[in-house]
């Protein structure tokens, strides 16, 4: 069977789109120095596609870090003051290589368009890099009780779309948004290490090198 069944593409953000995941690892790093935690790029992976609060938690276990919800608000509150600081600059030129290509080839075909990320800060994100009037809906972290490797956010989007979870290719970067899509029962693409992404029916190493040609010849 040829994936002819396709009807929708869902986008993961950070990571896919654009190459927020620096920013916020910049930021993590920021915020476990003050702590005193080691934490290094090789610590940020786990950090990928997972909510702020589930990734402090990781931080804090890391640096064997007990401390109260009060506390750990805060932390995560000064994490995101930082990182909303690093991404204001943002603009068009920040998508990722082949986004803008792949988003217009998979609209003239006539696929529906939809984003599926765990981050409270995707609009904002959206606007900068002007591709909110790209996308037919945009089911982020303020829309889903919870979060990847939970699949709650791509079937909301699949929903919001009209189709089938079935129907559907997720496109992502980070182990729990591969898990999410998986259980979500959809078709996933994994963009950027194959050895992270071993879960995914495909890996690409970006968009740049993701066409509808390679979409039409894949087999499940
Ligand atoms: P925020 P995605 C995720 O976005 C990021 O990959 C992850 O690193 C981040 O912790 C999460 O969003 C929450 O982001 O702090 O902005 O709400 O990859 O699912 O698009
Ligand atoms: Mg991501």
């Amino acid at each position: 069977m040829n994936l002819n069944f396709i009807k929708a593409c869902i986008f993961d953000l950070d990571g896919v789109l654009v190459d927020t995941a620096h920013y916020h690892f910049l930021a993590w790093a920021r915020l476990a120095a003050e702590l005193g935690i080691e934490f290094t790029t090789h610590d940020n992976e786990a950090l990928k596609g997972v909510s702020r609060m589930a990734s402090l938690d990781i931080l804090l276990d890391k640096g064997n870090m007990i401390v109260d919800e009060d506390t750990k608000i805060k932390f995560a509150e000064r994490k995101n003051r930082w990182y909303v600081e690093y991404i204001k600059r943002m603009n068009e030129n920040d998508l990722l290589p082949g986004v803008e290509q792949f988003l217009n080839a998979c609209r003239e075909r006539g696929f529906k368009l939809g984003l599926g990320s765990a981050s409270k800060n995707a609009k904002t994100i959206l606007t900068l890099t002007q591709l909110v009037d790209k996308l037919d809906v945009i089911v982020d972290g303020t829309c889903v009780a919870s979060a990847k490797p939970d699949p709650e956010v791509f079937l909301l989007a699949a929903k919001q779309l009209g189709v089938e979870p079935q129907q559907c290719v997720v496109f992502e970067d980070a182990a729990a948004g591969v898990e999410a899509a998986k259980r979500a029962g959809m078709y996933c693409v994994g963009v950027g290490n194959s050895e992270i992404l071993q879960d995914a029916d495909l890996v690409v190493p970006s968009l740049n090198a993701m066409s509808l040609t390679l979409l039409d010849s894949l087999t499940i």
